[in-house]
């Protein structure tokens, strides 16, 4: 369905969040076992929650769940252990009173994660696999928001000599058939949002390249999220510094986004981002009012 301009909202599960508003931090959770401790499912599940904890008191207003790394070069993870990992986690966190995102790309997962109460689905693959698109359309799904990225060839990979003729062209269009694709089973324009994947098979000039031009994501006006907190184009550019010395570069990073008409930032080091966008929200409003 279309949107006309006055409804114009990104619906996330039981949140709904207008487009004209502040844009939105989301923290990255990840729920990977803890190889110090024989705590088990149980530690990880705690050290989450507490992290969680941590990312409301700071301001975060989307926390992004992922229980598999999709790290270049990284191998899949077991359906099993990807919902042993990231259930628990839902279950605990879904009364905290902020949107649950789940990074996943399996549809079991998608769907015991709605079941469990999750708002958004934030899928690497674009919701490519098979079932995705029908778990995410089936009545059970509610208005759970999704996220649709692109991703070039898959992770173990991508990031081999990365080509593009037209890097934001092509992605522009992949972002485009989805969203045909997700429409055409049912799915609420209200309900999606299009990232370009920042660093999913893609060169640190491609990533500039789509950073720089990130309005001509926004198809049919859609919010954009981008991701690139931490990610090795900003250690390129700082001349091979680590991801813990990233963080002023993700700072500055996320800016860009947002002046660029991003909706919705995915990062590490939520404090000092939603602090970078409150500021930048109140110049671009020439006032500190609900800042
Ligand atoms: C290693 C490499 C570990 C890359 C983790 C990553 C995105 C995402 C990730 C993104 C959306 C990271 C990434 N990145 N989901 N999941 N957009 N929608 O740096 O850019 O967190 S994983």
């Amino acid at each position: 369905m279309q949107q006309t301009p006055q409804t114009r909202y990104f619906q996330c599960g039981r949140f709904r969040f207008a487009l004209d508003q502040r844009p939105l931090v989301m923290g990255i959770l990840n729920v990977t076992p803890d190889s110090f401790s024989d705590g088990g499912q149980h530690a990880s599940r705690d050290a989450a929650v507490r992290h969680a904890e941590q990312m409301i008191a700071e301001g975060v207003d989307i926390i992004d769940i992922g229980g598999e790394s999709s790290r270049p070069g990284s191998a899949a993870l077991p359906l099993e252990d990807e919902l042993a990992r990231v259930i628990p986690v839902v279950e605990a966190l879904r009364g905290c009173g902020k949107p649950l995102s789940i990074d996943t790309y399996k549809p079991e997962v998608m769907r015991a994660a709605l079941a469990a109460g999750a708002d958004l689905i934030n899928d690497i693959w674009g919701f490519r696999m098979p079932g995705a698109v029908e778990a995410m359309a089936a009545p059970e799904a509610g208005q759970a928001g999704l996220c649709v990225m692109h991703m070039q060839r898959d992770p173990q990979t991508m990031q081999e000599d990365p080509h593009y003729d037209d890097v934001v062209g092509e992605v522009a269009d992949f972002l485009a058939e989805r969203i045909a694709v997700l429409r055409a089973a049912g799915i609420d324009d209200a309900r999606l949002s299009l990232d370009p994947g920042f660093g999913f098979g893609k060169t640190p000039d491609h990533n500039l390249r789509l950073l720089g031009q990130l309005p001509r994501m926004a198809l049919e006006g859609l919010p954009v999220l981008a991701g690139i907190s931490r990610k090795s184009t900003l250690g390129a550019i700082l001349g091979g510094r680590p991801p813990q010395q990233r963080i002023a570069a993700s700072i500055a990073a996320a800016v860009c986004a947002v002046e660029r008409g991003a909706f919705i930032v995915r990062v590490h080091d939520v404090e000092q981002t939603v602090d970078a966008v409150k500021t930048w929200w109140a110049v671009r409003n020439e006032s500190v009012t609900a800042a």
